[in-house]
This record gives C-alpha cells, sequence and structure tokens, in this order.
C-alpha cells in the first residue's frame, strides 16, 4: 500500500526580532501545502519554528538589556503569534532552546566526532583583539574593525571543524543525479557549479567568542555552530536518537519538503545532506527555495524603512486578503512585490468582485426567487456543458500545479471556476428567466451555479480557509471533501441556504 504520509518543514525563524511579511509568507505558502495534502488525504506533519542560539541574538538581547533567553522567549511568541494570525495550521511549533532539541544536538555533535567527520583544529582569520571578534574582509571598513575603528590583525584560535570535503563527489553526483531533489532548478545548477565543484572547504562548526549556544559536550569552552544546530532541528523533534531513534521518527522520516527561501539554499543542500550523510540517515526528498517578497521591488528590512507586517496588513484587510495576495502574486521562480495599492487593486479585482460578488449575487437569487431552498430541475442547456467541464477539470489542474509546488497557478485554477461562473450568469441572465416566468430553467441555473460555487470553494480553502468556510456555512453543505468533487451534482436538492453575507467589502479609494 502507497505510504500516504507527508512530512513538511518550513526554515525555523531567527529570534532576531519580529518577523515582516516576506518571513510570514513561508509559512503561509506551507500551511497552503500541508492543508492540500490533507485535503487529498495524506497523514500530514507539519513544522514550524525558531532559530534562536547565535552571537547576533546574543547581542540584540544586550542591547534591550534582557537575558539572552528572556530575549528569545519574548519574539518567539511575537513570531507564533503572526503565524497563529495567519491561520496556519502547523502541527509543531519547535524552539532550538528546547531542552530535547539541545540533548540531542549534542549527540548528534558527538557521534559525528566519534565517526572522525568533526575534527580540532585552528581557525584562522582577520582578528580584532579589543573586541575579541573575527572578522571577515568584506565585514572592513576601511580595512578596520566595523565596531571599533582599530586595526586588525591575523590571529587562529582552535576550533572544531567538519569534513566537508571527504563528502564532495558523493555530493556532486547526488545533486547531478536527483533533479528534483533541489528546486528550482536554476538553483540546483548554481549549486552545482558556483559551490560543490570549485571544492568545498571544511567547515568551522564550533565558536569560542561568545557563550549563547549549545555547549560542545567534551570541550564546553566551544558552542556549536549555530547552522548545525538549527538544521537538526527537522530530526530532533520527530525522535531521532543517535543512540536508537523512536516510531515517530521512522514513520516521517525522510522529510517530504523542506521549504525554504532563496537566501538559504547553500545550507539546505550542500551542508545538510552531509551532516545526514554523516549521521547514515537518508535524505530529504525535496528543497524548495522559494522566491522572495520584495516591498516596491526592493528588499524588506527594518534598517531600509519599508517593513510591512502581515497583523497591520491582517487589520486592514482580513486574514484570506493577506493570505490570497502573498500566495498570488509570488510566482514559482521570481520574486513578487508588495505595495498597498497592488494589495488593494487584487483584493477589489480578484476577492471582491470575482469571487465575492459571484457567491454574493447567487445566493441572494436563490433567495428571492426559492426562498433560501436549494432547486433544480431537468431543463439543461448546451450552455451548461462548458460550465460544468470548466468546473470538474480544475480539480486535476489543481493537483497537477500543487505537485510541482506552482501554488499561484493552483490559484489560477481556483478562480477559473469562479470566472467561468460570473459569466455564466451573464450568458443565462437568470433575472430574465424570472420575468419570463420560466422558472424550471432558473432552478437549474442557479442550481449550477451554487454547486459550481461549492466546487470551488473545495478547491480553495487549502489557500482561503475562512472564506471556504464561509462559503459552506452559507451554502449549508457539508460536501467539503475532494471526493465530493469529482462529479458535478452533489450539493443536495432541498436544503435551506444561510442568508447572503458579503465575503469581501470592496475597498474605497480613500479607505
Ligand atoms: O534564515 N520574502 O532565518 P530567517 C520571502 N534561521 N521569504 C523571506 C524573505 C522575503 N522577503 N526574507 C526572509 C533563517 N525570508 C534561519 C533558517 S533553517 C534550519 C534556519 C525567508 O528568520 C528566508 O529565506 O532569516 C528563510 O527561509 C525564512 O524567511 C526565515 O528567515
Amino acid at each position: 500500500m502507497e505510504n500516504k504520509k507527508y512530512y513538511i518543514t518550513t526554515a525555523i525563524a531567527y529570534t532576531s526580532g519580529k518577523p515582516h511579511i516576506g518571513n510570514t509568507y513561508e509559512i503561509v505558502l506551507a500551511d497552503a501545502i500541508a492543508r492540500f495534502k490533507r485535503l487529498e488525504g495524506y497523514d500530514v506533519y507539519f513544522q514550524t519554528g525558531t532559530d534562536e542560539h547565535g552571537e547576533k541574538i546574543e547581542l540584540k538581547a544586550k542591547e534591550c538589556g534582557k537575558t539572552p533567553k528572556q530575549f528569545v522567549d519574548d519574539v518567539a511568541s511575537e513570531i507564533k503569534k503572526i503565524w497563529d494570525i495567519m491561520d496556519t495550521s502547523y502541527d509543531k511549533f519547535v524552539r532550538t532552546t528546547d531542552e530535547h532539541h539541545e540533548k540531542i544536538v549534542q549527540k548528534i555533535f558527538q557521534k559525528m566526532y566519534d565517526k572522525g567527520d568533526i575534527y580540532l583544529g585552528k581557525y584562522k582569520g582577520l582578528y580584532c583583539t579589543p573586541c575579541e571578534s573575527f572578522l571577515t574582509e568584506s565585514q572592513l571598513v576601511d580595512g578596520k574593525c566595523p565596531d571599533c575603528g582599530r586595526e586588525v590583525s591575523m590571529a587562529s584560535e582552535e576550533a572544531y571543524f567538519f569534513k566537508l570535503s571527504k563528502y564532495q563527489e558523493k555530493l556532486e553526483k547526488f545533486l547531478e543525479e536527483n533533479s528534483n531533489f533541489l528546486e528550482p532548478e536554476a538553483r540546483r545548477n548554481e549549486m552545482i557549479n558556483n559551490f560543490v565543484k570549485p571544492g568545498l572547504q571544511d567547515l568551522c562548526v564550533s565558536r569560542t567568542s561568545f557563550t549563547w549556544g549549545i555547549p560542545v559536550p567534551f570541550d564546553k569552552k566551544h558552542v556549536i555552530y549555530v547552522w548545525l544546530d538549527a538544521l537538526t532541528n527537522y530530526i530532533t523533534n520527530i525522535g531521532y536518537d543517535p543512540d536508537g531513534s523512536n516510531e515517530e521518527f521512522k514513520k516521517w522520516w525522510p522529510c517530504d519538503l523542506h521549504l525554504i527561501g532563496k537566501d538559504i539554499v547553500r545550507f539546505h543542500s550542500i551542508y545538510w545532506p552531509i551532516f545526514l550523510w554523516s549521521l547514515d540517515l537518508e535524505l530529504p526528498k525535496q528543497i524548495f527555495g522559494h522566491p522572495w517578497l520584495l516591498s516596491n521591488n526592493d528588499k524588506i528590512g527594518k534598517s531600509r524603512g519599508n517593513a510591512i507586517y502581515a497583523d497591520d496588513l491582517v487589520n486592514k484587510y482580513g486574514v484570506d486578503a493577506v493570505r490570497y495576495y502573498v500566495l498570488h502574486e509570488i510566482p514559482f521562480a521570481n520574486d513578487g512585490n508588495l505595495t498597498y495599492e497592488l494589495l488593494e487593486e487584487r483584493y477589489n479585482s480578484d476577492l471582491a468582485n470575482i469571487l465575492g460578488n459571484l457567491v454574493n449575487r447567487t445566493i441572494s437569487m436563490n433567495k428571492k426567487y426559492f426562498d433560501n431552498v436549494i432547486s433544480n430541475s431537468d431543463v439543461k442547456d448546451m450552455i451548461d456543458d462548458d460550465l460544468i467541464n470548466t468546473v470538474l477539470s480544475a480539480k486535476e489542474k489543481v493537483e497537477k500545479n500543487m505537485d510541482e509546488l506552482k501554488i499561484s497557478d493552483a490559484i489560477d485554477n481556483v478562480f477559473e471556476i469562479f470566472r467561468r461562473s460570473n459569466k455564466y450568469i451573464d450568458e443565462t441572465c437568470p433575472w430574465t428567466l424570472y420575468k419570463e416566468g420560466n422558472i424550471e430553467r432558473l432552478k437549474k441555473v442557479i442550481y449550477n451555479l451554487l454547486e459550481s460555487i461549492r466546487i470551488g470553494a473545495v478547491l480553495l480553502s487549502p489557500f482561503l480557509p475562512r472564506t471556504s468556510n464561509e462559503i459552506f456555512k452559507q451554502l449549508n453543505t457539508d460536501q467539503t471533501d475532494l471526493k465530493s468533487i469529482e462529479t458535478f451534482g452533489n450539493l443536495k436538492v432541498g436544503i435551506t441556504l444561510n442568508d447572503p453575507k458579503p465575503l469581501f467589502m470592496r475597498l474605497e479609494k480613500n479607505d
């Protein structure tokens, strides 16, 4: 029997500050995929969380006059609150400061060391003595320390290194042979040609310049490199243990999809596979490095003053409008752009007009003509076939696009149903049928519209769950699964609908 489990993760967000709408995009994207898989009948496990160690966070905490733990507790709860505001249906919110995670990361480090993949060496680099920090060439300002402005000198200190070089050939071969492992395709080529082929340097996996991290178990003055700590969240939280993993781990690993942003593809497609091989574990099935959301075509950043936050947008437009915008406006491989004007344009044209009006008009007509009761008849017309074909063919198209992670295209497939239904109203002119007393035909027309809306709402549910539920409520239907949309006509006759209620109020220019 086919294994119907699906394990999906997002990147774990740095607890360095409140996440902006760009970071929030990822959790919404993962949520849409997770919900769709559940709709398809998969047993889904959806994990997200926060990445809480490291020097940057230690410094931020100090700036705020908090201990690192207080600081990450506050930011992690802020992040979780935003994930909840966005109606994301994660199964577990993990934190790298969880005691269990820390314990397993130490065991992982030990196992890699025992295997001979980690060794003690010397880290050489530019060093600022007063600041006690190693710097890279690019961090220097006029050749001097960016923090205190003093001269830097070459220095070296003890550090643990991971033998990435040992796995170089294996990784190159793996990436070449598994074209689906890393999407989009362009990223895979970039990794192979720019990083793997030129040669992998051994990776420094411990630090002594700060303390906010997980101590190396056998050498406590070192803390474990934050990416080794962070990447392993995908296994430590589902029961991996170097001394023997539990049944949960055997059920969920390997992960089906790591959803991450384009900037951290290198860590996930180079370090992560190698760490897993070192632990003798299977690799995840797929990594998708999604594009970014820009604000006014510029990178979003607090220091740039253009940060937009999900909670502000939700307060103004509602959660589904924000979900719709980010899911629809960021295509598979190109960055998407967010401005208030574009969001309002989309809101009015797609949500208020195409979807909201259709549902409101149809349910209002049913109320006016049939006293809210679902009716039907045998009076068909050729014109019905085209509507029904469009509506029934949407499921397959959505499934195909979702399989290929083309979420924006899948939403277009769903809206095709609503667009076609609006056209059907223009073609059939129900008000004329009513005036002419052609009631039997009118019954059929309104039934076709209500059933098309129901089918559309089922397919819409992973993307706009609230809106979809509201439509089901107004239609008073419990026919909401994928099976129920394989054929046309499952909406039951005789049921009384609830009163129509607008789904999206049109925004006026000065709102
Ligand atoms: O990278 N648009 O955390 P993070 C879309 N802790 N996605 C964006 C974005 C934007 N404008 N800006 C950031 C980290 N992201 C690490 C991950 S995983 C083991 C460790 C995405 O808080 C970014 O690409 O900086 C990443 O996938 C996620 O937000 C969290 O970013």
